[in-house]
């Protein structure tokens, strides 16, 4: 009973496992490696910048991956370091994506 009762357990163990690890290889990989390469640099301008809660507003071109038309409007940075150095007029190239429903920069250097 004891030893039925192991087995019983590491089959579910070994199961899980085996779904686990499909779910991991699913479509996601490609998938999300898509969205990266179709994520093009946008032509953005430094209009305010709040380190401290690591905002940014850009006036910034038309962002195809999120459907967005050109505009003025404030983004989260994924990394404060990002706005290091950043100031006010300043024009960037920059990723926005979407994250849990905020346009976040994810991506964003100065351009000389
Ligand atoms: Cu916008």
């Amino acid at each position: 009973m004891k030893a039925n009762h192991l087995l019983a357990a590491a089959l579910t163990l070994a199961a899980l496992t085996t779904v686990h690890a499909q779910d991991m290889k699913m479509p996601m990989k490609p998938a999300a490696a898509a969205a990266a390469a179709s994520m093009p640099l946008v032509d953005g301008e430094v209009r305010k910048i709040d380190a401290q809660k690591s905002l940014i507003v850009l006036r910034h071109g038309d962002i195809p991956n999120l459907a967005m038309p050109a505009m003025t409007m404030g983004f989260e940075v994924a990394d404060k370091k990002m706005l290091d150095g950043l100031k006010v007029g300043d024009k960037v190239k920059f990723q926005a994506q979407a994250v849990n429903g905020k346009a976040m920069v994810t991506e964003l250097k100065p351009v000389h």
